[in-house]
């Protein structure tokens, strides 16, 4: 039996990559169902490649590791999830569901932490009626498969922390778009903040899914990891979950500051009717107060830093060694 062990599902995913790197090797157990990139050998101390929907795999890993923490990180995310409700489902509840069960069963003796990834798709506005931040009980009308799991999980979540002997310790972060230099994500809806970017820096042109006034919360990724291992380390916690957020730019605006680095970027606005309409349904703003108050959460980089200070020079040296 290995003890003290953290466990990461969908490890290889853009969130559970930067998590590894920071988390360092010896007591890191990562799950994905596709194989882990090669590069990220020596952060972790065991890969399993499988899928959270096989209970005998999590019953498995249980016999052979004390799991002190959980990262539950695997998910379909949003614009895979509305294409494909039924998988959405399978993976983002009933996947959490046995994660919470194995958390449950694992939490008998001793405290486990369950950290869930939740997101801004858990409100629902017509039409961004509501430019103001929105804050972690208002708005609680996800018009999403996507975010009404997200929601239910949460609750799920909750729920789970009250039963057997009371050592689950879930703790439940909303993020808004996330921006990574190192990694672009697949089958997200606020990932054309990202993909605007990376194609940009790649010399590609880009044609942008939502309007050029779409405004939406977004965070870059160091900071979101920062927000994850604060949470965890948090002593006392009044919410289960909790909004964070740093800039709120508009598409436009977005386009904007990646003009200022690559000039000759070529950005299109083409709405796809369907995405559209799940961004207009989800904040333009959302207030993280309860998580600066509750545990000294505040973003380190703002649009202008993350910038000039992460983006851009992380981005550019990633598409220079690709070309070279
Ligand atoms: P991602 O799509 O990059 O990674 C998800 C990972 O889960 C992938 O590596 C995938 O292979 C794995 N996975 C999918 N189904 C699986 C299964 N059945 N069994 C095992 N692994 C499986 O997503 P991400 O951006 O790293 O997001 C991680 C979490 O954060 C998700 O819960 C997501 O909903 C949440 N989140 C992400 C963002 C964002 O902007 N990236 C924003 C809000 C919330
Ligand atoms: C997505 O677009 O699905 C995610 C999210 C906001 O949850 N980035």
């Amino acid at each position: 039996m290995q003890e003290d062990i953290t466990l990461i599902t969908g490890a290889n995913g853009e969130i559970g990559q930067a998590l590894l790197r920071v988390l360092g090797a010896d007591r890191v157990l990562a799950l994905d169902l596709n194989p882990l990139d090669p590069a990220l050998a020596g952060y972790y101390l065991e890969f399993i490649q499988g899928d959270i929907l096989d209970r005998a795999l999590l019953e498995q890993l249980g016999r052979e590791f004390e799991i002190r923490r959980i990262y539950h990180l695997a998910a379909i995310l949003s614009t895979k999830a509305e294409s494909d409700p039924h998988l959405a489902h399978k993976v983002n509840v009933e996947g959490t569901m046995n994660l919470l069960n194995f958390g449950l069963a694992q939490s008998e003796h001793r405290r486990v932490q369950f950290l869930f990834p939740s997101s801004i798709a858990v409100y629902g506005l017509e039409a961004k009626e509501v430019q103001g931040p929105v804050g972690e009980d208002e708005r609680l009308m996800p018009t999403t498969v996507y975010g009404a799991g997200k929601l239910y999980c949460e609750r799920l979540g909750q729920h789970f922390a009250k039963q057997g002997s009371g050592l689950l310790d879930f703790r439940a972060l909303r993020f808004p778009g996330l921006i990574s230099a190192e990694t672009l994500s697949a089958g997200g809806t606020t990932d054309y903040g990202p993909e605007m970017l990376h194609f940009a820096a790649a010399g590609r042109p880009y044609r942008c899914f939502v309007r050029p006034d779409t405004r939406l919360p977004f965070l870059v990724m160091p900071d979101a990891i920062r927000a994850l291992q604060k949470l965890a380390s948090a002593t006392s916690l009044p919410r289960g979950a909790y909004n964070v957020t740093s800039f709120s730019p508009s598409a436009e605006e977005l386009r904007q500051s990646v003009l200022e680095y690559f000039p000759s970027a070529e950005v299109s606005f083409e709405p796809d009717p369907d995405r559209q309409a799940m961004v207009d349904s989800w904040p333009a703003r959302i207030d993280d107060s309860a998580a600066r108050r509750d545990w000294g959460w505040s973003p380190e980089y703002d649009l202008q830093r993350a910038f000039a200070e992460y983006l851009v020079p992380a981005v550019s040296d990633r598409y220079l060694e690709e070309s070279g």
